[in-house]
């Protein structure tokens, strides 16, 4: 019997995506076995997300969850990574039904490992339609800001799609202050500190046609964001010994 597993959908607007994602992911779930759920954490949505998941929600294996406001997808994440009871807990997005395919190269990675981190760049990754330029360059450029801010990080660290063992996320989100996008790398860095194995695995990742992000929007509140995950990280209890080993890609010797 494969260990129960979890997996949490953020959801805002999502009305042309939710029901995509909750058949694969429900479909794969059934073919995997083993106990499952999937929590599905609405961010205030406006449009009919509700309407269109409502047909898979059972209130049992499939439960959804709303902030009564916007809170930004970390609270979100946050939210359902502890209303998880999962030995496994997936975060996946509403726009990654194509890396589900992905799951069982990051489940095979957790058997050394306490968090693998779906990579759009790592060894093995297929990525279709490329981002626009000017979303790459922002990324990049983010990425280079969040390394020099908090030290020791996957190459992709944004991406939507980890899988986390429900132990790691229960110890790792009880400390997590930031709510918005940074989420995931306050996590990550916080974790690597405390000494949990964090594996990089190349996945299969399809970008949106169009990206819904407005980067001036996102900046100045991210920028932010990194400051106060600074100081979580710096206040999290330190593992004895740094070791090179708790922070590789899978494929890499
Ligand atoms: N944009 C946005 N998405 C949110 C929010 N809260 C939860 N989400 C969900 O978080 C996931 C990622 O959002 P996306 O809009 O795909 O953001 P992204 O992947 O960084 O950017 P693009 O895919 O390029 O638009 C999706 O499942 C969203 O529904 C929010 O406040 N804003
Ligand atoms: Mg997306």
């Amino acid at each position: 019997m494969p260990p129960s597993l979890s997996i949490v959908i953020p959801v805002l607007n999502e009305e042309n995506q939710v029901a995509g994602i909750l058949e694969a992911a429900s479909a794969l779930l059934e073919r995997r076995g083993g106990d499952w759920e999937i929590i599905l954490v609405d961010n205030a949505s406006t449009d009919r997300t509700r309407q269109y998941a409502e047909p898979f929600v059972d209130e049992k294996r499939v439960r959804y969850l709303r902030n009564d406001v916007n809170r930004g997808k970390g609270y979100s994440i946050r939210r359902g990574m502890l209303e998880a009871h999962g030995e496994m807990r997936l975060m996946c997005d509403a726009d990654c039904s194509t890396s589900l395919s992905s799951l069982p190269r990051l489940e095979e990675a957790l058997a050394d490992a306490d968090i693998a981190v779906g990579s759009r760049l790592g060894q093995g990754a297929h990525v279709s339609h490329q981002q626009p330029l000017r979303r790459r360059f922002f990324g990049l450029g983010f990425l280079i800001l969040t390394r020099l801010m908090l030290g020791r990080l996957p190459r992709d660290v944004y991406c939507g799609f980890k899988l986390w063992r429900g132990d790691t996320a229960q110890a790792v989100f009880e400390m997590t202050q930031v709510d918005g996008w940074v989420f995931d790398a306050e996590a990550l860095a916080i974790a690597l500190r405390m000494g949990y194995r964090v594996r990089e695995v190349g996945i299969h990742w399809k970008n949106r046609p169009s990206s819904r992000l407005s980067i001036p929007d996102v900046l100045l509140p991210a920028v932010r964001e990194l400051l106060v995950s600074r100081e979580t990280r710096r206040h999290a209890p330190s593992a004895l010994r740094a070791n090179d080993e708790d922070l590789r890609t899978v494929g890499e010797i």
